[in-house]
């Protein structure tokens, strides 16, 4: 791996620091020295756990320096910050990460060899902090990779889950989920800094008081009060300084002892508060783009929201800046409306607290919030019921009101009473019962807001959001979403790191646009002769660990067609395994076919509570059973499902992919984010014209992608012209005999009412289209086989697509948000050492 030389180092062995220095010897020593004084143990009794933990504080003490540094600096410089606030942060594991940005790879790989360890191994003992479901928690995860990395001032602010998203375990072909316990064996990452906690309400009432000016104020009486302890993890950025802050809360009862109840005797009741209290932040919830209208849920919402908001406000004292400034201090980031209470807990806080009047408290909250909507799934748009809303914030409901009255009368201004449209936009849903619509409430509190791919922005703009478009439309905006280069080609795909490095030079670490470069390499016969090489190798490296997790031997030269994100009915998993059956009766019905042979790789957890995705994976566990033990297809065809998606496991997976399948429903995929991290990394692409594969096909070529299927208007025309599934298979013999196959029990050992709910599903209503897109599907499947087989023309495809990726780097996605809406610049952090210009 190609390394940074970061400033202001001594690399030299003699005068080195233990807790800085970077030399194979000096990280031995403090490697070493860490096993003893932190785990306790001396080699002859460490475990590999003792050897990663140990290792992970020799990287710790060296980012120390930099994020006290860059504390300092930004303290020092009272600097604008971004304030990012997400209910998710899926970060995946932070050595190997960390490894790179601080840019000593290699030196650790060969103290660690030195030392007889392997360092693969001790990165494969850490547990990644899975606070997040999917894309939009690895979105926020890669955005502040980019923020370090470019320098830019920011604090992450979110929940620290005891229990992440759960761990899948497949038994007997079904999803069973098991409790994710990331903390068990301690977090050498987080710094717990209690006293920075603060109280969060929640509850009671409100009374009205005249305050020492004799004017009228709002007093919240709450019911129970919460302390929210953060716990922060540093954030290095690539070949920089500037290390970050995610700040965590944990939930903690105010006393955790209740002496009173004690006395009397109650000692369980004594400690009731506590547990109460704690399971605030107890558990992540695990539905992915469908909320639930837990009370749990709006508690943790409104918990991190009002810790991270009282923090902003503590910083801002601190650094003794008037409250008047607090939008240009900090550029607050609402990921999805998760947060979006922010926009009453921060008037809440000036009005109430800090005793603003509402005129210049409503002007700075409008200035310092940006909403970034990340899907048009109706079942995802987050509403809480009046009822469940006033008992929990009373406060926060009167000053939706006193917000929700105010808007309307600027809408009545504008485009006098149209009650219909007042109805649209107002901030209570009172259709069918009464609720506080959050999208609705994040849109009025924000100065811009933005979708997440080209798309995805104008449907919101046509759509979901048309009555807001039209009422504001400057505040309308499209940031097509990015992915880190660090950790999804350096960290995954260290071979081809190297390859390109070594053609390009590794400008294009930083400057994924300079990956261009390689372009010229396309057809040269030498360079996709490496190319291909290092795919391969990557394709071992794959078949190796799923023989190791599923016990399926699968041929590294078939051609690796790979499905991994969460299961959802809109993604189409199961079209894909349309595509499977249909080549399997195929070899079926001519035993001498030849096929270029292929292996289906999926991978994906299913919301516990949502069925039918778990009817899917069962259906592409039952597929896999009886295509790969079937003699006649023997290693034309393998179907495998590899346990327990997450990011430590995706890392390998990327790399080793010849096609990436990208197949929503047009107009249901917000962006996306797999589909570039395949991309970046040699994958061609079999996709819809949805989310950002729009634009990946625009930056690719079209002729470097495989494009099939209805678009977003055939969709919705075909939906008014009354769409009959049932047609299409009545209609199509290679379709209606894989239905047929599915609903006769020919995959579930004759059990035909297993797969009924699904397959009534798909001939009945099919809401996601995979009958009118099936027969488009299979035919675009046929031009990749082909096309497979011209090598020469399928690697140049290959380099092409990783050549022209540059535009979905998060750096460039970042780059926008600071130009277009946080209006933020970087802040260089110098070492101390570099400052005085002495070791
Ligand atoms: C999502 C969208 O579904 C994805 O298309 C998008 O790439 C991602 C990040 O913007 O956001 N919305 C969402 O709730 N999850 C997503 O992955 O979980």
């Amino acid at each position: 791996i190609q390394e940074p030389q970061l400033q202001g180092q001594d690399t030299g062995m003699q005068c080195e620091d233990d807790r800085t220095g970077i030399g194979v010897e000096t990280l031995k020593r403090a490697f070493l020295d860490n096993l003893f004084y932190v785990q306790g143990k001396f080699p002859a009794l460490a475990t590999k756990h003792d050897y990663y933990m140990a290792l992970a504080y020799t990287v710790r003490d060296r980012l120390l320096q930099r994020w006290v540094n860059t504390a300092a600096i930004y303290t020092q410089e009272g600097s604008r910050t971004v304030a990012y606030l997400s209910a998710e942060f899926l970060m995946g594991p932070h050595l190997g990460n960390n490894l790179i940005n601080l840019g000593i790879y290699n030196q650790v790989q060969q103290a660690m060899t030195e030392l007889k360890l392997d360092l693969k191994e001790l990165l494969a003992k850490e547990e990644e902090p899975g606070l997040g479901n999917g894309g939009l928690g690895r979105l926020a995860a890669c955005y502040l990779d980019s923020l370090a990395s470019l320098e830019i001032p920011t604090l992450g602010y979110g929940i620290r889950y005891e229990f992440g998203i759960f761990d899948q375990l497949i038994r007997n072909g079904w999803q069973v989920e098991k409790t994710d316990k990331w903390l068990r064996y301690g977090n050498p990452w987080e710094i717990a800094r209690p006293e920075w906690a603060v109280s969060v309400k929640f509850g009671g009432r409100t009374e009205a008081h005249k305050n020492a000016q004799g004017r009228y104020r709002v007093r919240w009486i709450p019911h129970k009060v919460v302390l929210g302890i953060p716990y922060d993890t540093p954030i290095l950025g690539y070949k920089v300084n500037t290390a970050n802050t995610l700040r965590l809360w944990k939930a903690e009862a105010p006393e955790s002892f209740d002496f009173e109840a004690f006395n009397r005797g109650n000692y369980y009741g004594a400690v009731d508060q506590k547990v109460t209290s704690e399971n605030l932040t107890k558990v992540l919830y695990p539905n992915d783009e469908t909320y639930e209208g837990k009370q749990l849920r709006l508690e943790q919402q409104y918990f991190f929201v009002s810790c991270a908001l009282q923090d902003m406000l503590r910083i801002m004292l601190r650094q003794k800046l008037p409250l008047e400034q607090f939008h240009e201090k900090f550029a607050v980031q609402l990921n999805d409306t998760h947060p979006a209470i922010a926009v009453a807990e921060l008037m809440r806080l000036l009005l109430d607290e800090h005793e603003m009047d509402w005129e210049p408290a409503w002007e700075i909250t409008q200035k310092t919030f940006g909403y970034t909507n990340h899907t048009l799934l109706p079942e995802a748009l987050e509403k809480w019921s009046l009822k469940l809303f006033s008992s929990l914030l009373p406060r926060h409901l009167e000053i939706i009101y006193e917000i929700n009255w105010r808007f309307l009368e600027q809408v009545r201004h504008k485009f006098g009473t149209d009650e219909g449209r007042i109805g649209r936009l107002s901030l209570i849903d009172e259709n069918d019962g009464k609720f506080v619509r959050m999208a609705h409430l994040a849109c009025v509190g924000s100065h811009k807001i933005n979708g997440v791919a080209a798309l995805h922005s104008e449907l919101l703009q046509k759509t979901t959001l048309l009555d807001f478009y039209e009422f504001f439309p400057e505040k309308f905006t499209n940031i097509t979403n990015g992915v880190t280069p660090r950790r999804w080609i350096v960290l995954s795909n260290p071979k081809l790191t190297n390859l390109i490095t070594s053609c390009i030079g590794d400008n294009w670490i930083k400057h994924l646009e300079d990956v261009q470069r390689i372009e010229t390499y396309a057809e040269d016969p030498g360079f996709q002769q490496e190319w291909q090489q290092i795919k391969r190798e990557n394709k071992v490296n794959v078949a190796e660990i799923l023989l190791d997790r599923t016990g399926v031997k699968v041929d590294p030269d078939s051609l690796f067609d790979i499905q991994v994100k969460r299961i959802h009915q809109y993604k189409r998993q199961h079209l894909n395994i349309l595509h499977a059956i249909t080549l399997y009766n195929q070899i079926k019905q001519n035993p001498n076919l030849d096929i270029t042979p292929r292996t289906l790789i999926f991978a994906g957890k299913a919301a516990p509570g949502y069925y039918i995705a778990k009817l899917i994976i069962k259906l592409i566990n039952s597929v896999a059973e009886v295509v790969n033990k079937d003699r006649d297809i023997g290693d034309r065809l393998k179907v495998v499902f590899l346990p327990d998606y997450n990011v430590k496991n995706s890392q390998p997976i990327y790399p080793a992919a010849d096609l990436s399948e990208q197949i929503s429903t047009a107009g249901k995929e917000a962006s996306g984010t797999g589909n570039m991290k395949f991309a970046m990394n040699g994958a061609l692409t079999i996709g819809t014209l949805d989310g950002a594969n729009i634009e990946i096909r625009n930056a690719v070529g079209a002729e470097n992608f495989f494009l099939f299927g209805l678009t977003t208007e055939d969709v919705g025309a075909l939906r008014l012209t009354g769409y009959r599934p049932r047609e299409y298979y009545e209609q199509n013999p290679q379709l209606k005999q894989a239905i047929d196959q599915i609903a006769s029990g020919y995959f579930s050992h004759g059990d035909r009412s297993l797969f009924k709910p699904l397959v009534d599903l798909l001939l009945d209503k099919d809401p996601f289209m995979l009958m009118a897109d099936y027969q488009p599907y299979i035919d675009c499947q046929q031009q990749v086989s082909q096309t497979y087989r011209d090598r020469d023309r399928w690697l140049q495809m290959s380099i092409l697509n990783t050549a022209r990726m540059g535009k979905f780097s998060s750096d460039r996605a970042i780059r926008e948000y600071c130009q277009q809406i946080w209006k933020v610049q970087p802040v260089p952090v110098q070492l101390a050492a570099e400052k005085t210009g002495d070791g």
